[in-house]
This record gives C-alpha cells, sequence and structure tokens, in this order.
C-alpha cells in the first residue's frame, strides 16, 4: 500500500517523533493535538518535550514542507492514534478486598472519534497507545464502524506498540524491531507497509490482540524483574548480605540476570502499564499485583532506612540528589524519588532537592533548589534517589566547605567504591545488612 498523508493524533512523546520520521521521509503529515499550548509551541518553531535530537528533527520535518498541524484532523490515507492512556488517579477497582487501578481510555476513544468523520475507504487506522487487552476489537471497532465503512473490510484497521527508550526515542523508533498486529492479515501488511518508510528494524505481524498483549508482557516482565530485585535488597538487609555483591555473583550464573534494587518503579510505562492486565483480568494477575505492590511500597522501604541512619527525623536536614524517575532523564513523572521526599517531609524532615536536569523542578510539597550547594548546605544527610552519572563524583572540597554531614545514604549503589567516600563519610547503603 502507498501513503502520500498520514495523520497523526496525538504529538507527545511518540506522536511527535513519529510524525517528523514520517515528514523527512518524503510522506505528508498532520499531527494533530487537542491542546492549543502545544499547536502554538510548535507552529512557534519550538518543541514541547526533552528528547535529545528531537528539536532538530522536528525542524527539519518543517522544513522539508512535509509536517504541519493543527487542532482536528483532515482526510488522509492513513490514521495514527498516539494517545496517552493513564490510570484514573482516584477510581480504583476492587478484586478479592484488593483495589487496582483503571485505564483512562477517554483519550483514545475521542482521538477515533475524530478520525470518523475523514474515514475513507482503503484507508488504514494504527492505534499505537498502550491499552488493555481487545481496546482495538472491543473498542475501537465500533467506534470506526459508525462511518458506514466496515472494518478490516472497508478499512485497515492495525495495533502497533512502541517500544523505544526515553532518551534514545529517535535511534530506537529506526532501529528497533516493530510488532504490527492486524485485525485481518491484510491490515497487518498495511501496516507493515506504513512503518516500513522509516522503520530498519525487523517487522513482525501478529494479530492485535497479540500485539497489544506483546506490550504488556515487556513492561510487566521488566516490573516484575525489578520487584525481585527489591524484595532481595530487603531480604540482604535483614540477612546482613550486601545485595548489590549478591546481584554482582548470582548474575555469573549462565541463565541469571538479576536487575538492579532502588527506590521504586517510575515514568509512565513500567509502572502505569501491569495494571492494564490487572484490570482485564484480576483473577489471573496474581503475581502482576504483588509485583506492583512491592515497587510501589519501595520508597518507604527508603524511608526506613533514612530512620535507621538518622533516628527519628523530626527537624532533620536532608539534601535529596535526584529527583527524576530514573538516571540522566528529566523527566519526573510517577517518579519514586518525589514520593520519598513527600515520606520524609511527612515524618518531619526538612529536605531540599536537587534535580540537575531539571533546574526549575516545581512539584507541591518538594523544596526543590536550583543548585547542589543549596541542597547541601547545613544537611545532616545525602540522600541519593537518583543514580545521575554527575553524581558520582562530589567534590570533597565542596561537602567539606558546605555541610557538617558526614552521612550519606545511597538508594542506588551509585557511591561505593568511589574515592571521595573514603574521606571521613559514613555510608549508609539500600539493601546493605550489618
Ligand atoms: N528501574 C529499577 N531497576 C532496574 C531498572 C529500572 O529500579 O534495574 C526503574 C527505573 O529507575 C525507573 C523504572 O524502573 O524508575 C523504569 O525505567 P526503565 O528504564 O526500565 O523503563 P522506561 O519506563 O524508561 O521505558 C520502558 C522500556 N521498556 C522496557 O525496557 C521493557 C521502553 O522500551 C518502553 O518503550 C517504555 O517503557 C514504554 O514506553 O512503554
Amino acid at each position: 500500500m502507498e501513503f502520500e498523508k498520514v495523520c497523526i493524533l496525538g504529538l507527545g512523546y511518540i506522536g511527535l517523533p513519529t510524525a517528523s520520521m514520517f515528514a523527512t521521509h518524503g510522506v505528508k503529515v498532520l499531527g494533530v493535538d487537542t491542546n492549543p499550548g502545544i499547536i502554538e509551541t510548535l507552529n512557534d518553531g519550538r518543541i514541547h518535550i526533552h528528547e535529545p535530537g528531537l528539536g532538530q528533527a522536528v525542524e527539519e520535518a518543517v522544513k522539508s514542507g512535509n509536517l504541519s498541524v493543527a487542532g482536528q484532523p483532515e482526510p488522509a490515507d492513513a490514521f495514527i492514534i498516539a494517545v496517552p492512556t493513564p490510570f484514573y488517579e482516584h477510581e480504583l477497582g476492587q478484586y478479592n478486598g484488593q483495589s487496582y487501578k483503571k485505564a483512562d481510555m477517554r483519550a483514545v476513544i475521542s482521538a477515533t472519534q475524530a478520525v470518523v468523520p475523514h474515514l475513507r475507504k482503503g484507508n488504514l487506522v494504527v492505534l499505537e497507545s498502550t491499552s488493555p487487552p481487545r481496546t482495538t476489537v472491543d473498542l475501537l471497532v465500533p467506534i470506526l464502524e459508525e462511518s458506514g465503512l466496515k472494518a478490516g473490510l472497508d478499512f485497515f484497521l492495525a495495533y502497533s506498540p512502541e517500544r523505544v527508550l526515553p532518551g534514545q526515542i529517535l535511534r530506537e523508533l529506526i532501529e528497533n524491531a516493530r510488532v504490527i498486529g492486524g485485525l485481518t492479515p491484510e491490515s497487518a501488511q498495511a501496516g507493515a507497509d506504513l512503518y516500513a518508510i522509516f522503520v530498519r528494524g525487523e517487522i513482525h505481524m501478529t494479530d492485535a490482540t497479540t500485539a497489544e498483549m506483546v506490550k504488556l508482557m515487556e513492561n510487566t516482565y521488566r516490573d516484575v524483574n525489578i520487584a525481585i530485585a527489591n524484595e532481595f535488597s530487603r531480604l540482604a538487609e535483614r540477612f546482613g548480605v550486601d545485595v548489590w555483591e549478591a546481584i554482582k555473583l548470582s548474575s555469573l550464573h549462565p541463565r541469571v540476570k538479576i536487575l538492579s534494587p532502588g527506590p521504586g518503579v517510575g515514568g509512565h510505562c513500567i509502572s502505569v502499564d501491569p495494571w492494564f492486565f490487572v484490570e482485564s483480568a484480576p483473577d489471573l494477575s496474581l503475581l502482576i499485583q504483588r509485583a506492583r505492590q512491592v515497587n510501589d511500597s519501595q520508597p518507604e522501604f527508603v524511608l526506613a532506612l533514612v530512620k535507621k541512619a538518622l533516628g527519628n527525623l523530626s527537624g532533620k536536614k536532608i539534601a535529596v540528589l535526584g529527583l527524576a524517575y530514573k538516571p540522566d532523564v528529566d523527566d519526573l513523572r510517577e517518579s519514586p524519588a518525589v514520593e520519598v521526599v513527600h515520606l520524609l517531609t511527612k515524618a518531619g524532615a526538612l529536605v531540599k532537592a536537587f534535580e540537575p536536569f531539571k533546574l526549575d523542578a516545581k512539584l507541591p510539597g518538594v523544596d526543590a533548589v536550583p543548585t547542589l550547594a543549596q541542597a547541601v548546605r547545613g544537611a545532616d544527610a545525602l540522600l541519593l534517589l537518583v543514580n545521575h552519572t554527575e553524581f558520582h563524583q562530589l567534590s570533597p572540597e565542596t561537602l567539606r566547605v558546605l555541610t557538617p554531614a558526614r552521612v550519606l545514604i545511597d538508594t542506588v549503589n551509585g557511591w561505593s567504591g568511589q574515592d571521595w567516600v573514603d574521606e571521613g563519610f559514613s555510608l549508609i547503603r539500600l539493601g546493605v545488612g550489618k
């Protein structure tokens, strides 16, 4: 199938890079977003997302004359839906006395409805948003068929998950293997033809529900594996073992690769997606629920560690290093570091937090300061919550001048083995028992 014009609904972390890819590969692209602020920013030649290389890619796409943006879709050969699927913050489901989070599919529903008036015979519609299993078949088909056209017969319909790592989106969009799940084999083939325009990784065709499940399985697998690492950190502490040493030695086994414990799991993917399985089949996803609970309670474990180091936290000054959800990114969404700050503050500690990737971070209940010196001055302890590369080496001179603190609490194994730590600091590490 040939594609002259593609309409992409949702210009976020996935939609915008995808739009720029198609545009720089000779396709006319209309990027659509319902947020007028985003349209205005893009029309001004700026972007609203921090992702290496993305500003330049969008600039090239606009210069090529192929990328334009608007608040509403237009007729096109293909429509790609890449809107967010968060969960409801306050509306929980219940199963056997346990609560679980439910997906908020409103953005997918309204984006799909917005396609209906423009849908023509022979068009392709692709959903990229991470969604509960059967969303394409059970949710999209009935909405799109309001056009009077029959899915799989008059138009093609497919699900294709994005799998790119924030920080490496542009490279991974091109190089990663891509899974395309069609409502029919012809729909999968149409989807494969579309992505072959810029994807250099292998393209694998399957059915739509399998593709939805593939995406959820990938992120759930990672979540469960991080949960076991976090549980090992608790066990190691109990048994007087250094979990980091034990992980290193266990991973020498040819079929074992243990992930890293830490203050918890954040971001908008791994801490969210497993709930889509739980919501769809709570009776069959007990391990997945437990893993979510372990990871979500890891900030409490960090709080206990800090209490063990400092005693009563009331009035204690703590310098928090890092607020991002993972190392070397500026993204604070669902960040466990932010949760730790809230817990410390609730326990009476006076917390100053420094996030080098977001110097102007403004979060309710968090005193974020724009320099490390401001955070560290007068602190009773330094608490490392994110393994940013630039935190590995802290200059001893700076620390000596700025703080009487000799207590370092490391939740991500960023400080062990660093020379400067030997200079009279006492280092307390997550997952290390005495
Ligand atoms: N984390 C640990 N220990 C580890 C690894 C990660 O505690 O050993 C924590 C991180 O600090 C972070 C969270 O887990 O808080 C998630 O980070 P991540 O790097 O594992 O994943 P994301 O959320 O940035 O991106 C994931 C990726 N999925 C997988 O690796 C299976 C990415 O490929 C997906 O495209 C993305 O989710 C997505 O959009 O779904």
